[in-house]
């Protein structure tokens, strides 16, 4: 869909939610009075104003919901939601190894889901992280006929470990995302949250950060990869992006959806050195930010520590 086309559909969405939220409030009384907020219009508007909002990852329009202050739903904290459950084999792993890591995806008949629509370019996103956010890996299982998904998992060491599922089951639009706790045995020296940073490096790439996260809004952030002090303009496409964030919050873990803007090849999308995204942010506070890319044939991973604001409220 072009942008415009795009536009025009997200607004119609628009218009039903605020149609929805005047339908509540009349029927309810105080739970829709946001619908005659006066600042209703000015606190949908950033939402309104991003292109790729509510779209590159199947939010529905509703994702705004009824309430004049965005409500940002948080997610990535259940094991199971809307009837799907994630059913790890086992709640232990080794370290130092490489072992499989096996689960399956159960939906609302409770048997294993075999039907996903692949989200940049993968029907699975796994991402497995320690709990003091160190350790992060974003992988993808293969999943076999009966819907039993499988990926070989080196844990680097010891402790308590958090892992994400990130899918579209192919009876919804939006993504699910569902996660469980598991551990691995031995000796865990729990690091703090590394300190707020606008530049990580990671080999000879140093990636700065742009833009600020406000609690409430899609922010924007763009991320920008030099190499030796010079821009790098030829990243790779990795899963149809140019780079995919993963930004999880300091203290539970819990999972934002962030969304790229353009992707390779759509005629206005640079190969770097900016890579820009719109993170869905839901509450003020710490967040560890995860920016992969690939370039000369290699994912690396550049990892920060970042603040989201308060929403200022005008
Ligand atoms: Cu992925």
């Amino acid at each position: 869909m072009n942008t415009p086309t795009r536009l025009a559909v997200f607004a119609a969405g628009l218009a039903v939610v605020f149609v929805g939220a005047v339908g509540v409030g009349n029927a309810v009384g105080p739970v829709g009075t946001a619908a005659a907020d006066p600042h209703g219009g000015g606190h949908s508007s950033a939402a309104d104003a991003e292109p790729d909002a509510g779209h590159e990852g199947g939010h529905d329009a509703g994702d705004a919901g009824p309430s004049a202050a965005r409500d940002t739903p948080v997610t990535g904290l259940s094991v199971s939601t809307d009837g799907y459950t994630l059913q790890l084999e086992s709640a232990t792993a080794p370290v130092g190894t490489a072992a499989p890591f096996a689960f399956t995806i159960t939906g609302p008949d409770g048997q294993p889901v075999t039907d996903f629509t692949p989200e940049h370019d993968k029907e699975l996103h796994l991402i497995v992280v320690r709990r003091d956010t160190t350790g992060f890996q974003h992988v993808h299982p293969t999943r076999d006929p009966a819907g039993r998904w499988s990926v070989p998992l080196t844990l680097g060491s010891a402790g308590a470990y958090k892992v994400f599922t990130d899918f579209v089951p192919d009876d919804r639009t939006d993504s699910l995302t569902l996660a469980a706790d598991f551990a691995a045995a031995g000796s865990y020296e729990p690091q703090p949250l590394p300190a707020v940073s606008r530049t990580a490096t990671v080999e000879d790439y140093t990636v700065t950060l742009d833009g600020d996260l406000t609690a409430g809004t899609l922010s924007e952030l763009t991320l920008s990869v030099s190499r030796g002090g010079q821009p790098v303009t030829d990243l790779q496409p990795y899963l149809a992006a140019y780079g995919h964030l993963v930004a999880l919050r300091a203290g539970d873990l819990a999972y934002l959806h962030v969304h790229p803007d353009g992707k390779p090849g759509d005629g206005r999308t640079a190969a770097g050195p900016g890579i820009t995204f719109y993170a869905d942010v839901p509450t003020a506070g710490d967040y560890r930010l995860y920016l992969d890319f690939q370039h000369d044939n290699v994912v690396r991973t550049a990892e920060f520590t970042a603040t989201a604001g308060k929403q200022e409220r005008s």
